[in-house]
C-alpha cells in the first residue's frame, strides 16, 4: 500500500490593504490601484486577494447627505458593472479570486430599493461565490453635528440577514465586515459551519467620538478581536484595512493574516496601498476543530439560551 502523503491544502492569500480614497477619485482610478494589487499578489503566487470594505469609494458615511441623490453615487447597482468589470477580467485571466466590499443598491421585483454594505467573494474563474451583506451597523441613524464626523451606517445600511460559508479555493470560506469582527457571535455562526478562512474589511476611525478614551487602544482592539475570533473557532482570519487620513479622518491600518492558532502571520506596517501575504495551511485548523474547540464534544447548548433570546443585557435587581 503506497503511503500518500496528505495533500497540504495550502491557499496562498494577500491582505491587499488601501490607502485613504478621496471623495473625487473615480470608481476608475481605484479599480486601476486594485488590478495593480492584485496584479503584485499574483507575481507574489497568490491565488486570492482580499481588499476592505467599501473599497471602490471614500467612506462616505462620515458624512450627513440630506438627499439621495449625492448620496446614491456612491453605490454599485451591478456587480461587475462598467468601471468594475477591467478587475473581473484581470482577476480571471491571472487566475486570481478576490473579496470586494463596495456598497449595494438594489432594486426588487416590485420595485423596493435596499441598501447594503456588501462585500463578495470572487472564485479564481471569475465567479461570484459569496455574497454577504454586513449584519452589524455601528454607529447612528440621525445627523449628529456634535461628532467631529458622522458615522450613518444605520442610516444609508439596512442590516444582513445572517452569516453564511462556501466551499471555495480548498476549503471553507466566510465573509464578515468592519464592525461584524467586534460581536463574538459572527465567528461562532460561521465556526458552526466550519468555516477555516473568514475574510473581513474594515474602515476604522482610530477616533471614535462616543469613546475618545479607546481611541489610543484601537489597534490593540483591532487585533485582540480578530485573534479571538480565529482560535475560539479554529479558523483563518484575514482582516483588510482602508486606511490612511482618508478626507481628514485617521483610519487605522493594521490589516492581518491570523492562524487558527491566532498567531499573527503576517501584516501591513503602512497606511497606504500594501499588500501582506501568507502561505495559508486550511488543515492548521483541524487540530483546533478536533481538540479544544470541539464544539460537539464540548459545547453546552442549553446553557446558551440568551445569546439569541435577548438583545441587551438585564442585570438583576
Ligand atoms: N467601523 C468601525 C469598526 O467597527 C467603530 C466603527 C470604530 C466602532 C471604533 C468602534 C470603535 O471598526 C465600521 N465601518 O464598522
Amino acid at each position: 500500500m503506497r503511503y500518500c502523503a496528505r495533500m497540504p491544502r495550502f491557499v496562498n492569500v494577500a491582505a491587499a490593504q488601501l490607502g485613504p480614497i478621496a471623495r473625487t477619485d473615480t470608481r476608475a482610478q481605484v479599480v486601476k490601484r486594485l488590478i495593480e494589487l492584485l496584479q503584485q499578489a499574483h507575481a507574489m503566487g497568490c491565488t486570492l486577494v482580499v481588499f476592505p470594505e467599501l473599497a471602490l469609494t471614500t467612506f462616505f458615511p462620515r458624512w450627513y447627505f440630506a438627499s439621495s441623490n449625492e448620496l446614491d453615487a456612491f453605490y454599485e447597482r451591478e456587480m461587475p458593472g462598467p468601471e468594475t468589470q477591467p478587475l473581473f477580467d484581470r482577476a480571471r485571466q491571472l487566475g486570481v479570486g478576490f473579496v470586494l466590499g463596495y456598497a449595494e443598491l438594489t432594486t426588487d421585483d416590485d420595485g423596493t430599493e435596499h441598501r447594503f454594505n456588501t462585500s463578495i467573494l470572487v472564485d479564481q474563474q471569475g465567479n461570484i461565490v459569496l455574497r454577504y451583506h454586513k449584519v452589524h451597523l455601528p454607529g447612528h441613524a440621525e445627523h449628529e453635528p456634535w461628532r467631529r464626523f458622522q458615522h450613518l451606517e444605520k442610516r444609508y445600511f439596512e442590516p444582513g440577514r445572517g452569516f453564511g460559508v462556501a466551499r471555495a479555493f480548498g476549503g471553507v470560506m466566510g465573509l464578515a465586515i468592519c464592525n461584524d469582527r467586534r460581536w463574538s457571535e459572527t465567528y461562532r455562526v460561521m465556526g458552526l459551519q466550519g468555516v477555516e478562512m473568514i475574510h473581513i474589511g474594515y474602515n476604522t476611525p482610530v477616533h471614535n467620538p462616543p469613546a475618545p478614551e479607546h481611541d489610543n487602544l484601537s489597534m490593540f482592539h483591532n487585533h485582540l478581536v480578530m485573534q479571538a475570533g480565529a482560535y475560539q473557532n479554529g479558523t483563518w482570519v484575514v482582516g483588510v484595512a482602508k486606511s490612511g487620513c482618508e478626507e481628514g479622518c485617521e483610519m487605522i491600518g493594521g490589516s492581518a493574516i491570523i492562524a487558527p492558532s491566532g498567531e499573527i502571520v503576517a501584516a501591513c506596517t503602512t497606511t497606504g496601498d500594501e499588500l501582506a501575504i501568507a502561505r495559508c495551511d486550511l488543515d492548521l485548523c483541524n487540530s483546533y476543530k478536533r481538540s479544544v474547540f470541539n464544539f460537539e464534544a464540548h459545547r453546552q447548548v442549553h446553557a446558551y439560551g440568551r445569546i439569541t433570546s435577548q438583545t441587551g443585557a438585564t442585570p438583576p435587581k
